[in-house]
């Protein structure tokens, strides 16, 4: 467990295609109500969140193709922990595993890459893909969200502290 004396700051970033989550994710961490209104965010948001005495900057990116494509490498420079975020559906799972090769060249070998496999609710309903199933195809840890829900904040919370401690551990 980190000490809460020691100032540590770090840089999560959260990417992934549109519409996956990622802001409601940011929205699960700050907000009391989360708004399911679907507004696809412009270039990036930005929030700072602290707990254990670890202040994490995390970086939500809009997830349009231009964005990928003109900036990623810009904006995941100096990542501490790279979130990819996936809608769970069996497309959007594939079509994230190309993101993760691209995140992996720029972000290095010391950037955990860690996946969430967000929007569980639809498992049964929709025919998404199990955690299990979403870790098999991403071949990186992957946890399970349902992000619209505000039960899940003590789950995510808990995710970003036990692989966050990891890093801080190693950054001394
Ligand atoms: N059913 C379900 N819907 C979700 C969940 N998480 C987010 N959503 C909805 O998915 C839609 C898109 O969510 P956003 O968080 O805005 O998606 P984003 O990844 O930030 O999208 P971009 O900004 O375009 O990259 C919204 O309508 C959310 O309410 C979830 O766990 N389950
Ligand atoms: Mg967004």
């Amino acid at each position: 467990m980190i000490s809460s004396n020691i100032n540590n700051l770090v840089k999560v970033s959260l990417i992934g295609h549109p519409a996956v989550g990622k802001t409601t994710i940011l929205k699960l961490l700050s907000d009391k109500v989360i708004n399911k209104i679907y507004l696809p965010t412009q270039g990036f948001d930005l929030k700072t969140v602290e707990f254990d005495g670890i202040r994490m900057k995390i970086w939500d990116f809009g997830g349009q193709k231009a964005y990928l494509n003109l900036y990623l490498k810009d904006y995941l420079l100096g990542s501490d922990m790279v979130l990819i975020v996936t809608d769970s559906s069996s497309k959007n799972v594939f079509t994230s595993r190309a993101l993760i090769d691209i995140a992996d060249e720029i972000v290095g070998k010391d950037c955990p890459i860690i996946a969430i496999a967000n929007k569980q609710d639809l498992v049964k309903k929709n025919g998404h893909l199990t955690v299990k199933k979403v870790e098999h195809v991403l071949d990186v840890k992957t946890y399970g969200l349902i992000a619209i829900d505000p039960s899940e904040k003590t789950k995510l919370i808990n995710i970003l502290r036990s692989e966050l401690n990891k890093v801080v551990m190693r950054k001394r």
